[in-house]
């Protein structure tokens, strides 16, 4: 057995106003509870220090540079990494990125059991649009304020095991957990920060929107043979609402832990990665299986071709 216990922990509802030492003194408490639960392992949200600040609109897109981190750590998150080597608790977080170049990611971070950053993955789907949008009921500015990731989805030896990171959106797309799959990833973590209304469908309710959170979860984990770790920021931010769903996929496809609620909180599983063997040895055998021939679209195109 490769057993990590993993804990999911979810973000309640982090207002505008909310500063980020506020923030990281509510994921510490949370780390705390999973270590009295004797977790190796922490996995926080998408953007886990701020608002989900994309739904504001800024003319100037520079004004929205204050909700990035041009540095991690930092003053506000060394409290976090200071405690997560006391706990000896590896963990990941997502946040906006700020390079020294001026460019603009939505950025998550593995961190090991000494706190050092061993991993950094940047969104590649990012959804949503560019501009105001009226025609919407709320918006959706990632793809203002961020550009795509350009590090792909590798996959990083730790905790005893091959470990990757998508975030949010990247978990409705097959492409991001076969191409971890294709380098033997055993547990795949992602936060996410989910509008319980769709902006240009408003008659499609929560249920639907945990429904396809997740059918796309499970359908990962489970035909890629890996462990899904998905964690929300949850609750009503400024009067918009996210969703909760977060949970715990085992490689069969099957909801190892889910959390109820909206509000701050833990799950801890424990991951048996060795759990990953049967479906990597049978049924997706990659090596046996996969006819590459016929896959040329996939990466050839990217929108529909309708036949002639
Ligand atoms: N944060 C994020 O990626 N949210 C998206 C909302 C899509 S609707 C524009 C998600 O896939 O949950």
């Amino acid at each position: 057995m490769r057993v990590i216990r993993t804990a999911a922990a979810q973000l309640g509802p982090i207002q505008k106003a909310e500063d980020r030492d506020s923030v990281v003194a509510r994921m510490i408490a949370l780390m705390d509870e999973a270590k009295r639960q004797d977790a190796d392992f922490v996995v926080y949200p998408e953007l886990a220090l701020t608002t989900f600040f994309p739904r504001w609109y800024h003319a100037d897109r520079a004004e929205a540079d204050p909700w990035f981190e041009a540095a991690m750590p930092n003053a506000a998150t060394a409290p976090l990494f200071a405690r997560a080597r006391e706990h000896r608790m590896a963990m990941s977080f997502g946040y906006a990125e700020l390079t020294p170049e001026g460019r603009h990611f939505n950025t998550s971070i593995l961190v090991d059991r000494d706190g050092r950053i061993v991993g950094k993955y940047r969104k590649v789907h990012l959804p949503g649009h560019e501009e105001y949008d009226d025609a919407r009921s709320h918006q959706h500015l990632e793809k203002r304020y961020f550009e795509p990731g350009d590090l792909g989805f590798p996959v990083w030896r730790m905790l005893g095991g091959i470990l990757g990171m998508c975030i949010c959106n990247d978990r409705r797309w097959p492409e991001t957990y076969r191409v971890m799959g294709l380098q033997g990833v055993e547990m795949v973590v992602l936060g996410f920060n989910t509008p319980s209304v769709n902006a240009q469908r408003g008659a499609e309710g929560l249920g639907q929107r945990l429904f396809h959170h997740r059918l796309s979860v499970q359908a990962g984990a489970y035909q890629n043979a890996t462990w899904v770790v998905a964690v929300a920021k949850a609750g009503d931010e400024d009067g918009h609402h996210l969703t909760g769903g977060t949970l715990i996929v085992d490689p069969n496809g099957s909801v190892a832990a889910e959390l109820e609620g909206e509000a701050d909180g833990v799950i801890v599983h424990p991951c048996d990665l060795d759990e990953t063997r049967f479906g990597k040895e049978t049924i997706f055998d990659f090596a046996r299986h996969r006819r590459v021939e016929h896959y040329g679209r996939i990466t050839g195109q990217t929108g529909v071709v309708l036949p002639e």
